[in-house]
């Protein structure tokens, strides 16, 4: 194995969590636990190996501008990026959950101009334009499930896991847009010209997640 450095980008919360049996599985060991220290670069068991801990939505800018080679990042945060700069070579299958548009009953069913508030603002224009259904987008940054309560909105996109959210405020899934688990993402360059160290931790990992999470 070739000792070229590698930053790696993770957000705290079930990312890390369940992140990090496949990083051990791939010899990959912090020292640090983020949940309780305030370092934001974290080192492990390898010299060469750093982890930096950020918010989940800025971990494909890390990758894509290269201040870290590789990173763990949910389909939604990439499909919201839109995955320019990066190469997404493997499906970790955790933190698995759906995108979905949810509201009460019949929500979606208006004459007018449908109104969405989400964070996942092109995701949701995409999933639209796709329609031919002129939506109106409302920007949030959490606590969807709170606009169709106050009418800020008809109906949101939103991430929905046991649906528990959705039903204790009276809201349903209504349509579904994707089958959403966190991809180990890469940056073009180190791919290049880390391209040993790299290709082997990424065998590595597929190895470990083969084993967690054997594909049917
Ligand atoms: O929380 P923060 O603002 O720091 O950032 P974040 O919300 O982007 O990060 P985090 O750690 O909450 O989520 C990271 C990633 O986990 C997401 O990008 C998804 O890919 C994935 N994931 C998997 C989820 C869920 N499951 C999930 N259930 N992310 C969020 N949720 C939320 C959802 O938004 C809703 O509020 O959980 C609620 C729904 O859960 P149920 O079980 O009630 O349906
Ligand atoms: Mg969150």
């Amino acid at each position: 194995m070739s000792n070229a450095s590698l930053t790696i980008a993770l957000s705290k919360g079930r990312i890390y969590k369940d992140t990090l049996p496949l990083l051990a599985a791939a010899g990959i060991t912090p020292v640090d636990d983020p949940e309780t220290s305030r370092k934001l670069i974290l080192d492990t068991n390898l010299p060469e190996v750093k982890l930096v801990v950020i918010r989940a939505a800025d971990v494909p800018t890390y990758v894509q501008y290269g201040a870290a080679d590789l990173g763990v990042s949910g389909k939604d945060v990439l499909m919201e990026h839109g995955g320019e700069g990066i190469y997404e070579p493997l499906d970790l299958r955790i933190a698995c959950c759906r995108l979905m548009v949810a509201g009460r009953p019949g929500a979606t069913e208006t004459a007018g101009r449908l109104r969405v508030a989400t964070k996942f603002v092109n995701t949701t224009r995409h999933h639209y334009a796709a329609q031919g259904r002129q939506v109106e987008i409302i920007k949030l940054y959490g606590s969807m499930e709170l606009a169709p309560i106050v009418g800020l909105s008809d109906c949101i996109v939103d991430l929905v896991d046991t649906g528990n959210t959705l039903r204790a405020n009276g809201l349903e899934p209504l349509e579904h847009i994707a089958d959403i688990s966190a991809r180990l993402v890469v940056n073009k360059a180190s791919m290049k010209m880390k391209s040993a160290r790299v290709k082997d931790l990424i065998r590595l990992l597929g190895e470990a997640v083969e084993r967690a999470t054997p594909n049917p």
